[in-house]
């Protein structure tokens, strides 16, 4: 089956928090990204862009991510056959980087291909479950004390696995004040590339705490620190920012450079990339789990087909809708179930439902380009 690629859509969408998030590189309060709408064979495809307003977790923002989108993406497949993800890929396999521009571009195809299909993404993918083990990930708060009480109301919600930003100045304190508090939560931290080698001895004070894992204490760029950093510590490395190709996965497990891989299809430019570290990683027996980048309700919905592959063995940072918005761009609403669980979209494709009064009213730019 080909499908002619008729229009591509963007649209630079902006929507309020329900609290601001605050991390190691900084704090968000209104949180942007790209809805790219694709129309092919009479379908429409939806993929979400997850480039911020600034360079703080990686070096795209909505405005470099835009730029790429539409000045060489666009242009190589607009017009064109899809026949599938990998001849999509092909055709702008010249751009270099810019991972999160393509993984928004690739996700708008991946749903019109399961329409077409009439096959959920999660099927398409290779799921194995109906249900997926979610968390939430709690950002920095005012003080330690607020932290705690911000924590128990997502365990009093049903949250069975806590992450917890940290950064200089706000690590093991907070850390502990966690752990003293709820002795028996699953419970991790992220440093978001806050950290150098030189801080070995903080994170091995971490290692009575029982952490699940420490995701990505130092510089983004810098797998090899991370290896001999793993060997000085009990708890589990997790790399999240260092990993963006499976390659990275690859290098990173044989370095020793960590025990777990935080998988976001953002990150990795697309779902492709994403199985393709999954399939490595499950062979290898790495755990994975999928990380979150604060989406909408189109991104959630490509996370949790995602989490469902068999190699996802870790609660994933996907929360119900709520925990992220007060209203959304897509239906329905993903709830949290009594079992810490968010339950896999069915329907064909990504599952979810746009909503195009509430897509207009958050969206700030848009520009459409036909074949
Ligand atoms: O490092 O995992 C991260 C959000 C934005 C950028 C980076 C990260 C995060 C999160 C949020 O931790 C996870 C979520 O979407 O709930
Ligand atoms: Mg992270």
């Amino acid at each position: 089956m080909k499908i002619k690629i008729e229009q591509i859509e963007l649209r630079h969408v902006m929507m309020r928090l329900v609290a601001p998030f605050e991390t190691s590189f900084g704090v968000e309060q209104d949180r942007a990204c790209i809805v790219v709408a694709m129309r092919a064979g009479g379908l429409t495809g939806y993929g979400e862009c997850v480039a911020a307003s600034e360079p703080g977790y990686c070096y795209e923002t909505t405005t470099t991510a835009w730029h790429i989108l539409r000045d060489f993406l666009v242009p190589a497949v607009i017009g064109q056959e899809m026949a599938d993800i990998p001849s999509l890929i092909a055709r702008y396999a010249r751009v270099r980087g810019h991972p999160l521009a393509k993984a928004g571009l690739e996700m708008a195809a991946w749903d019109i291909l399961g329409q077409a299909q009439g096959r959920s993404l999660a099927q398409t993918l290779g799921g194995v479950r109906d249900r997926v083990e979610v968390g939430v990930s709690v950002g920095i708060q005012p003080t330690t004390e607020a932290l705690v009480e911000r924590v128990g109301r997502y365990i009093a919600e049903g949250y069975a696995r806590i992450k917890i930003k940290i950064k200089p100045g706000r690590d093991l304190t907070d850390a502990r004040a966690v752990r003293a508090a709820f002795p028996n939560i699953r419970l991790q931290v992220d440093a978001n590339s806050a950290y150098q080698l030189a801080d070995a001895p903080l994170f091995q004070q971490m290692d009575d705490l029982n952490l699940l894992l420490i995701e990505q204490p130092l510089a983004e760029d810098d797998i090899y620190d991370h290896s001999k950093l793993q060997p000085q510590l009990k708890t589990p490395i997790c790399l999240d920012e260092s990993i963006l190709s499976a390659d990275h996965a690859r290098a990173a497990i044989e370095l020793g450079a960590c025990r777990i891989i935080n998988i976001k299809a953002g990150r990795v430019s697309g779902l492709l990339e994403a199985k393709k570290i999954h399939d490595l990683c499950h062979e290898r027996g790495v755990p994975v789990w999928c990380g979150g980048m604060l989406e909408t309700n189109i991104g959630r919905a490509s996370n949790i087909a995602l989490a469902s592959l068999p190699g996802f063995t870790l609660p994933g940072d996907i929360s119900a809708s709520s925990r992220y918005y007060f209203e959304d761009i897509a239906d329905p609403p993903f709830v949290l179930n009594p079992d810490s669980t968010i339950s896999v979209p069915t329907a064909p494709g990504l599952g979810v439902k746009v909503n195009p009064k509430n897509l207009e009213r958050f969206t700030v730019a848009h520009e459409a380009f036909n074949a």
